[in-house]
């Protein structure tokens, strides 16, 4: 019934801190779209996703919170969820790092990998707090990053210049909680054989054409540097635990990817079709996280074996800055999705994101006067104008019915083969990962619907039947939208496809250029798809801001 397996993944939130901009347009959104679209198509797709819930972030969060992590988790799991539910996003299943199946899948996995050689165990010093009595592993410490020497960076990650801390390599480390400076302790930890995957990892990305050249060439590059062997086991209490040692656990690293899979045996009883059958697997991610996609995560399904295999395409998007300027929550440069949602409707949203969204590892800017132009003049003035001008014209020159023409001349026929042409364009686009030409595909198509409904000007033409061919002509077009926009904007197909009565069964790919809503069917009264917005509305988002610039609060 189905032609292709799709699954689909979104890299996992981390449950501590709230939703913003930037997380949407890497990696949520080009995933839904991608992931929609390929269900449309008649592919059966699947799209994971989960909360990410280890890790020495969430213990802080929850610490600095007064709550035990699990109840931190709990919280953000269910803000999240309703967070994409609230922009569309259509997980399969949204599940997370703490569950049963993750837990027995990463033990499986671990064990997968002792039996094959892949781990050993060595000794190490680690640092160690005296006051507060624990270990201090990844970000319960702070220091100097010992590349780029910016402050309070945590000991794994330099947010600054975002290489990786490697363990013990931090300047002036000190305890998080009590400023300490930490003792050093010796504890055997677990290493996963990487280097030894060299080899293999190079072939796997320079022979995969489906991966970008950009971020290939890019981690061939720290191949050839020469990989370490990965640490996968921490001296904490909060992650899955490592069976036989009672006070460790997995490094979050190691668990959250297998998060992926283990999702999907709670969705699907069938789930190893997915991974280990003839099926494509494709993760979308932000750049921050290639080493760990692009190294770690195929050296592990490789190292496993059992028919697991390395991913076949992984779509990677650069990092968002709000008005040129990187998010902070901490300092206030910051929209949250939940604020977002409060003031502007979800597909404005998705609509602006992936307008300047192109598939490379780009940075770009969220820019509220931008927002605001792209919403007026594009998504209003072009879609919402000609859909609301259709409806208006067939409601005042056919009594609000869809008109059955005699006959179509070249010009109403050369337009239908328009559609055609569009829709599979669109679809070959999306299926590249090029899901900004997509939608500029649909918004030029919708241009010359325009120019031909200005050009026919059916409200002074005298002919009745030449009136109704064009009125015809244009209703197709706006039943196509109803099936072209719902990758992208699925509220507003939606409401297309209920304006029009547009049957659930007929919502395919392949039916965008057919015909839809049958002559003769009666319209309901047309109400405007979108609506403006107004200049106070970007101010009052504006100035939310700038009471937060730096450079404006400065004596
Ligand atoms: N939790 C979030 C991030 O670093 C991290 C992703 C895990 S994907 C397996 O963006
Ligand atoms: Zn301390």
């Amino acid at each position: 019934m189905f032609d292709l397996k799709i699954l689909v993944t979104a890299a996992l939130p981390y449950a501590n801190g709230p939703l913003h901009l930037g997380h949407i347009r890497s990696t949520y959104l080009p995933a839904d779209i991608y992931s929609r679209y390929q269900r449309l198509a008649g592919n059966e797709c699947l799209y994971i996703c989960a909360t990410d819930e280890h890790g020495t972030p969430i213990v802080v969060g929850a610490e600095k919170a007064g709550k035990k992590p699990k109840e931190f988790t709990d919280e953000y799991h269910l803000k999240d969820k309703k967070e994409f539910t609230a922009l569309g996003f259509q997980f399969d299943i949204f599940h997370r790092t703490t569950s049963e199946e993750n837990r027995k899948l990463t033990q499986h996995f671990f064990a997968r990998l002792k039996e094959g050689g892949h781990i050993y165990t060595k000794e190490v010093e680690q640092p160690f707090c005296e006051k507060c009595s624990r270990f201090l592993p990844d970000r319960f410490i702070v220091g100097t990053c010992p590349h780029c020497k910016s402050e309070r960076q945590y000991s794994d990650y330099c947010d600054s210049c975002s290489n990786t801390i490697g363990s013990g390599q931090l300047v002036n480390p000190q305890c998080i909680t009590c400023g300490s400076v930490p003792s050093y302790r010796k504890s055997q930890h677990y290493f996963f054989k990487l280097a030894s995957f060299s080899d293999k990892l190079r072939a796997y990305l320079t022979g995969n054409r489906f991966l970008q050249r950009e971020v290939v060439n890019y981690v061939v590059n720290w191949i050839d540097g020469g990989l370490q062997d990965w640490d996968i086991s921490r001296d904490l209490s909060w992650g899955v635990p490592i069976p036989g040692e009672p006070d460790k656990v997995f490094y979050v690293w190691f668990d959250a990817p297998i998060g992926y899979i283990s999702s999907t045996m709670a969705l699907r009883p069938d789930w190893e079709d997915f991974w280990k059958g003839d099926s494509t697997i494709v993760h979308f991610i932000g750049k921050d996280i290639i080493y760990h996609h692009f190294l770690f995560w195929p050296a592990m399904l490789m190292g496993v074996g059992e028919d697991f295999r390395a991913p076949d395409k992984m779509a990677v998007r650069g990092y968002l800055n709000l008005e040129h300027r990187k998010f902070s929550k901490s300092r206030g440069w910051f929209v949250s999705l939940e604020d977002y949602l409060k003031e502007f409707p979800a597909d404005y949203l998705r609509y602006y994101q992936t307008a300047f969204t192109p598939h490379n590892v780009q940075d770009a800017d969220f820019i509220w006067k931008d927002f605001q132009s792209k919403i007026n003049n594009e998504l209003v003035a072009s879609i919402g104008n000609f859909v609301h001008r259709t409806l208006v014209l067939t409601e005042k020159l056919n009594g609000n019915t869809v008109p059955a023409p005699n006959d179509l001349d070249s010009e109403d026929r050369r337009l239908l083969g328009e559609i055609t042409s569009s829709k599979e364009k669109i679809a070959s686009l999306i299926a590249e990962f090029q899901l900004k030409e997509g939608q500029e595909e649909i918004l030029r198509l919708c241009g010359e619907f325009n120019r031909f409904l200005s050009l026919r000007e059916p409200w002074k033409e005298k002919d009745k039947a030449k009136v109704l061919r064009t009125l015809y002509v244009s209703l197709r077009f706006v039943s196509s939208l109803s099936i072209l926009l719902e990758p992208y904007l699925p509220f507003t197909a939606g409401k297309l496809q209920k304006m029009l009565s547009v049957p659930r069964e007929k919502v395919a790919w392949k039916n965008a250029d057919a015909e839809l809503v049958a002559p003769g069917a009666p319209l309901p009264k047309p109400v405007p798809l979108f609506e403006k917005i107004s200049d106070e509305k970007i101010k009052a988002q504006e100035g939310r801001l700038q009471k937060n610039d730096p450079a404006l609060t400065k004596p």
